[in-house]
């Protein structure tokens, strides 16, 4: 491992020149908005909007047809919200809801960071979508774009006050990592222009990060916001024997965790966060900003695929990471304290809360909220949302906590959750309740394979395998995504299917129950009866042969059937 790589002699890459002559982040966003000839917005602006929250996309499932006609793409925008920890009173479900019904698509589609997102949002409906946002106080800025990310937290605020506590931290990591210049408000809110040079961006610098930046913060035992997954991931650490037991003590911290990757490039790869210390929660905003600004004047910003933070602590290694870290502190982090995680998923159905309030987590599949023939989903989260006093959690496993309910007002939310079909899920297979599925087609423009679309049907195959093995009720950890840049987390599941070309994937296996290891190549670009075959012969060896408790992950490692990935 070199400590002594000086900068690359390679070119900036395009993106990096397009934030540069940005004018923070203004570009030419306002004339492309007015430009009332096409439906899209000029090539450089659709860098710069990511970093408002918002992605230029058309309708894959039009593409061809529209080319045929000699008509351009079926141009619309999705707009991600920024909302850390995943927390939103009911008005602004409603307001959200609302959006989605008069401004796009009639769904909102719940993230696997926490957030929303609305797809098919024309142009022309751009700004006032944004302004509807901003009316109940949600913004996009820094959900997509060279910025950290929405701030993840534990959901759950069943089983301590320290979820109050980590909700908190989540939001002030947000603001104090966001970007500073007003060019947000500028240009869909005040229209108040900037006459002066760009404001200062004193953490992330003026050409922003090399890359997407991902931030997270966990409580144990339950590993649901995916830490190792994270660029820069805080494990809550909690006074077991003190004086205050279940004060929050501090963090530790995990660092380099990512899991974008490109198939047949084995230089690029997920991979899991290093856990490299514990902090205090008054040096919470300090680490986080200095491993941000290491990763902005270090991170490769000649080649994007190899530009994330595990990249550039893995050219140069994680101790000469601690030791820039260090130096920059001006202290030396202690050694991690001891951590144990138990799962990864959520607990579905009514829990009470350390205070006496009530939670209900619903099984939102694959994060769409949409009202569907016999499931008016989006009918019944809104009248929720009308008589509902607490809030709303959006998990990161796109399900949703109807949080803080008085016992007085749980049965007419279980009236509402009934008449709507939204309790169906609950009572279904473990598989089913805990997989998940990124968007893919027909929006993200990224997408090879179906996902969100194929998810319930290969639900359905994979129970029947179960079912066959007198297995339905293990708990099993099932992710799809339409490619391989990880959107749904596949990394971590003992069973992932990654996109390859359309009905084609790569069946991934060995993940574990808690998200602290990554699963390999099983079988490589394989159809759907295949991929049965494979996972029918596994599943009648793990019937036979498991032993007491021991998850299909663990027992595939055992048996030998899975090889450790060799990296670039
Ligand atoms: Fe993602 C790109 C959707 C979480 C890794 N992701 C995209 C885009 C914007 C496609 C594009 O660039 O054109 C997708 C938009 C699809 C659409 O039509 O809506 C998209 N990502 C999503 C969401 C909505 C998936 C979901 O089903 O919930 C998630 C939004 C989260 C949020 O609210 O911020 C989402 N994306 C993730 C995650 C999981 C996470 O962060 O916990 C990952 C893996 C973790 C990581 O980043 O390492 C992830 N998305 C990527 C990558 C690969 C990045 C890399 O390092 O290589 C891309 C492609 C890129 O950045 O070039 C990508
Ligand atoms: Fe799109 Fe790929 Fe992300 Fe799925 S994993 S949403 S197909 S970029």
């Amino acid at each position: 491992m070199s400590t002594d790589l000086g900068p690359k002699l390679e070119p900036e890459s395009a993106v990096e020149k397009i934030k540069k002559a940005s004018r923070g982040l203004r570009g030419t966003l306002v004339e492309s908005l007015h430009d009332p000839l096409t439906g899209a917005i000029r090539e450089p602006d659709t860098q710069l909007i990511k970093f408002h929250g918002s992605y230029m996309q058309d309708d894959r499932d039009l593409r061809a047809e529209r080319e045929h006609q000699k008509l351009e793409p079926a141009y619309s925008f999705m707009i991600r919200t920024r909302l850390p920890g995943g927390v939103v009173t009911p008005t602004q479900w409603l307001a959200l809801s609302q959006i989605a019904r008069t401004l796009a698509t009639g769904t909102l589609r719940l993230t696997t960071r926490q957030a929303f997102q609305v797809h098919g949002v024309i142009k022309k409906d751009l700004m006032a979508t944004m302004q509807a946002m901003n009316a109940v106080l949600i913004d996009s800025i820094a959900a997509c774009g060279d910025v950290n990310r929405n701030v993840m937290a534990s959901a759950n605020p069943v089983e301590s006050k320290l979820h109050q506590e980590v909700y908190d931290w989540a939001v002030k990591l947000s603001e104090h990592l966001k970007p500073r210049t007003r060019a947000y408000h500028e240009i869909w809110l005040d229209g108040e222009k900037l006459t002066g040079p760009a404001e200062e961006e004193p953490i992330l610098g003026q050409n922003y990060l090399p890359r997407k930046f991902k931030t997270g913060i966990v409580v144990p035992p339950n590993n649901d916001v995916d830490v190792f997954s994270q660029d820069l991931g805080f494990i809550a650490i909690l006074d077991t024997e003190g004086l205050e037991e279940g004060a929050l003590l501090g963090f530790n911290l995990v660092v380099g965790g990512g899991l974008g990757a490109t198939h047949g490039e084995p230089q690029t790869y997920p991979r899991i966060g290093d856990v490299i210390g514990f902090l205090t929660p008054d040096q919470t905003l300090m680490v986080a900003e200095t491993v941000v600004m290491i990763q902005r004047d270090f991170g490769d910003r000649t080649d994007r695929k190899h530009a994330r933070l595990k990249y550039t602590i893995d050219d140069r290694g994680i101790d000469w990471f601690k030791g820039e870290l260090f130096r920059r502190l001006g202290y030396v982090l202690p050694p991690a304290r001891p951590y144990k995680f138990t799962t990864q998923g959520d607990r579905f159905g009514w829990l009470r809360g350390f205070d006496g309030r009530w939670h209900l987590t619903l099984r939102i599949e694959a994060g769409r909220v949409a009202d569907r023939p016999g499931a008016p989903h989006l009918t019944g989260l809104e009248k929720i949302a009308a008589v509902h006093k607490g809030e709303f959690r959006l998990t990161a496993n796109q399900n949703l906590i109807i949080a803080n309910v008085e016992q007085a007002d749980c049965m007419a939310i279980d009236q509402i959750v009934a008449d709507h079909n939204l309790g169906r899920a609950l009572f279904t297979t473990p598989l089913r309740r805990d997989a998940l599925a990124c968007v893919s087609l027909p929006t993200c423009a990224l997408a090879m394979a179906e996902a969100e679309r194929y998810l319930p049907t290969f639900v359905e195959r994979v129970e029947e395998l179960l079912v066959k093995q007198n297995m339905k009720e293990i708990p099993l950890t099932l992710r799809i995504t339409g490619c391989p840049n990880g959107c749904a987390r596949p990394y971590l599941a003992e069973i992932a299917l990654i996109g390859r070309a359309p009905g084609r994937y790569t069946l991934r296996l060995g993940g574990d129950a808690t998200g602290e290891r990554l699963n390999v190549i099983y079988r490589d670009n394989i159809d759907e009866p295949s991929i049965l075959t494979a996972l029918d012969e596994l599943f009648a060896r793990y019937r036979g042969e498991k032993t007491d408790g021991e998850r299909f992950g663990d027992f595939l490692w055992r048996i030998d059937v899975l090889k450790a990935e060799k990296r670039a």
